[in-house]
């Protein structure tokens, strides 16, 4: 049988054979060979397929951690401040557990799929009128007066959970990658990976990614409007920066800026090209690749963090398919599919 991430890699986590896990059977994802990718760079290229979790994104694997946490310190609610993916994650895993949960987040900015995926599983959701960042804010006060557990990845939890993908890319490679090129919005999941790498004795550069309109990281200072058609990476002050750029100090990597047209760019070539559908977050991991190039990389691994099919706005508005409106007539029809 298989078994969640928790069991499997117990001797690298704070929890012991005895403790209760609430699991989804997430991690273990596919590491898949991008053809098109390679030869566009000069590299092998892979991606690390993190939407294949359970709920469709590399936030579960914090998620089966930090639920688990909290279940085990006795807590009867969970909390976030979301832009989408860990709202969705910390609803389906709270649900499981049969906690309470409930979400903070920026009103009319997260993407519909991951709100739908919210709102079934039971999570109440709070829509704000402000941005990311003022939710992070406020939940963390809340958490602070009130006995929920924050499951954001200010909850080291979530980063031990979220390291282990860095194990399993060393695994199923044989070895480290030269690269890591990652998308980064709170800045947790990098500093995760570096994390595990670490532990496992690896040391790929890591090449952080963020958009423009939402680089804090890149430009050194906290970006109080944040804007990306990104909106999972919609952030304009990580919590987990610091962290991130001693990160990619140590590892010889950089934080870099794309643009909404390179991320668009790159979302729709994974679709089109290489037959991959990505959310917008994550195709900023390729388009940061193909903008930079392998920079004498051999082997390179892109986090494809979440699902395509979340974000079904982003798609319609950009997908480059058709849809041609036809009678039941055998005439249009032939016209339809022939010409
Ligand atoms: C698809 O769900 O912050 O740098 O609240 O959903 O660890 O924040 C999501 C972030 C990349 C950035 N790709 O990761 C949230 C949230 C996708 C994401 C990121 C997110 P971090």
């Amino acid at each position: 049988m298989r078994e969640g991430l928790i069991a499997r890699f117990i001797d690298h986590l704070p929890f012991s054979k005895q403790d209760v896990v609430v699991s989804l059977l997430e991690g273990f994802t596919p590491l898949l060979h991008a053809p098109l990718l390679s030869e566009r760079v000069g590299a092998n290229v892979y991606l690390k397929l993190e939407g294949a979790n359970p709920t469709g994104s590399f936030k579960d694997r914090g998620m089966t951690c930090a639920v688990s946490a909290a279940v085990r310190d006795g807590a009867e609610a969970v909390i976030c401040a979301s832009t989408g993916n860990t709202a969705a994650s910390a609803a389906a895993y709270a649900a499981r557990a049969g906690l309470r949960c409930a979400v903070l987040v920026p009103d009319g900015k997260i993407a519909i799929g991951k709100l739908a995926q919210t709102l079934m599983h039971g999570g109440r959701v709070i829509a704000l009128k402000g941005n990311f960042d003022m939710a992070l804010q406020m939940v963390r006060e809340l958490a602070e007066r009130y006995p929920i557990a924050l499951v954001n990845s200010v909850n080291e939890f979530r980063l031990e959970g979220q390291k282990t993908a860095a194990f399993e890319v060393v695994e199923d490679l044989g070895g480290p990658p030269s690269a890591l090129c990652i998308p980064v919005g709170n800045a947790g999941n990098i500093t995760a990976y570096w994390r595990g790498f670490k532990e496992v004795g690896a040391s790929p550069r890591m090449l952080g990614f963020q958009a423009e309109g939402a680089a804090p990281l890149v430009l050194g200072h906290p970006v109080e409007n944040p804007e990306t058609v990104a909106s999972a990476i919609r952030i304009g002050k990580p919590a987990r920066g610091e962290e991130a750029i001693a990160a990619v100090e140590s590892s010889g990597g950089a934080i870099r800026a794309v643009s909404d047209e390179e991320i668009l760019a790159a979302y729709k070539m994974m679709a089109v090209k290489e037959g991959m559908f990505f959310e917008p977050a994550s195709a900023a991991a390729v388009a940061g690749l193909m903008k930079y190039g392998a920079e004498g990389a051999e082997t390179i691994v892109c986090v494809m963090t979440g699902r395509g099919i979340k974000d079904q706005q982003t798609a319609m508005e950009h997908h480059s398919g058709k849809i041609i409106q036809c009678e039941p007539e055998m005439n249009e029809l032939m016209r339809a599919v022939l010409r």
